[in-house]
């Protein structure tokens, strides 16, 4: 089982660090530093352990939509809620291989396929496996995010040839039983245990503007922070409201605010790749460049999330030009 809080030794980002246990207070400090001096911090940080003006692209895919029995308060794709999104069955392979060439050609380094199941059935399994041996074979970096797995199921998806597993912890454990009910911050926990076991690299983050308050920000830093190793991909997302979701209404949080996130995951997890994540299509160039600054050095690129919309490929190139940010030479970390 996984434990947070205790102070230890390193993993495969720390083999000459020990890592220290984070406080939700001592983040909590962190968020409250003055702006200028928070982002000028991350900053430092950031070029202590990554290529200054460089982001690595993962292009998304979801390869099966709708229809979910979860009932995250976020998310579109749950049957409970009518939202403006059409139940699909899983994609064809061809359909995604086809989607993965097409990432390959935009310049995506990534491609990650989204599934809207709680957990996957063993031939549900076999089919994403196959998708992940092909997209591997096109010269692409695999991801996938499933839900929960059970035991022996991320031994598999390794073996198929799977780099990443994404699975978010949202939120912070006080604050998750208000936004899904059908599992525990527990069951999430373990799912991340299975994947770094079987030796697949971490994705893990969580969303911001779901109704928290900072403390409840913090503490989700604190629990992906405090992972013994912290993950290697940590996605921050802003919630994109959709209507029919519960959290449709849910008032915007300060965009300063998502920043100070994004400077808080680069301080707590100097050596982690930040995805600025759900959220970019609501955001200016202005602010995208301050989350750049604040330590984020990963985006979502291409035209759609899963069931909505992202920056178009020519804006990100665009913007990308104009800020003189590249894409890393080594992305594998
Ligand atoms: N069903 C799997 C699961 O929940 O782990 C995989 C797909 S699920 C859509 C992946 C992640 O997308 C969620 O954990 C959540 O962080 C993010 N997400 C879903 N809806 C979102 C929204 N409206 N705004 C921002 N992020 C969202
Ligand atoms: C993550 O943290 N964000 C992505 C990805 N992992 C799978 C998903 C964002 C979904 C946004 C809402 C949608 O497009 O359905
Ligand atoms: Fe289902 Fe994942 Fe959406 Fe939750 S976030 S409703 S588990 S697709």
């Amino acid at each position: 089982m996984l434990t947070t809080q205790v102070s230890r030794n390193a993993g495969s980002h720390t083999d000459s660090q020990a890592t220290v246990a984070w406080s939700v207070q001592a983040i909590v400090e962190l968020y409250e530093l003055p702006f200028m001096d928070l982002v000028l911090r991350a900053q430092a940080e950031h070029r202590q352990h990554h290529e200054p003006n460089t982001v690595q692209l993962s292009s998304l895919l979801s390869i099966k939509t709708g229809g979910c029995p979860e009932d995250c308060s976020y998310c579109p794709q749950s049957a409970r809620y009518d939202t403006p999104v059409e139940k699909d069955a899983l994609m064809p392979l061809q359909e995604v291989l086809e989607a993965a060439k097409q990432a390959k050609a935009s310049g995506a380094q990534r491609f990650c396929m989204g599934a809207a199941w709680r957990s996957p059935t063993a031939r549900q399994l076999d089919a994403v496996m196959e998708m992940i041996s092909a997209v591997k074979g096109l010269g692409l970096e695999t991801c996938v995010t499933l839900g929960m797995l059970k035991d022996g199921q991320a031994q598999e998806l390794r073996d198929a040839g799977l780099d990443y597993y994404n699975h978010n912890l949202d939120t912070s454990p006080e604050f998750y039983g208000s936004i899904i009910s059908t599992r525990t911050y527990q069951d999430r926990l373990d799912t991340l245990e299975r994947v770094r076991q079987a030796g697949i690299n971490v994705c893990c983050g969580g969303i911001v503007g779901l109704g928290e308050s900072r403390r409840e920000r913090a503490g989700l830093i604190a629990q992906l922070a405090n992972l013994t190793p912290y993950p290697e991909s940590v996605p921050v997302n802003n919630l994109v409201k959709v209507a029919g979701t519960p959290l449709s209404d849910t008032p915007d949080v300060d965009p300063f605010e998502f920043v100070r996130t994004i400077a808080v995951a680069r301080i707590t997890m100097p050596k982690a790749v930040v995805r600025l994540s759900a959220g970019r299509e609501e955001m200016n160039d202005a602010l995208q460049a301050l989350c750049f600054l604040a330590g984020a050095n990963s985006i979502f690129y291409g035209d759609m999330l899963l069931t909505t919309g992202n920056p178009q490929v020519m804006k990100d190139k665009a913007l990308f030009d104009r800020l003189g940010l590249t894409q890393p030479a080594d992305h594998s970390h």
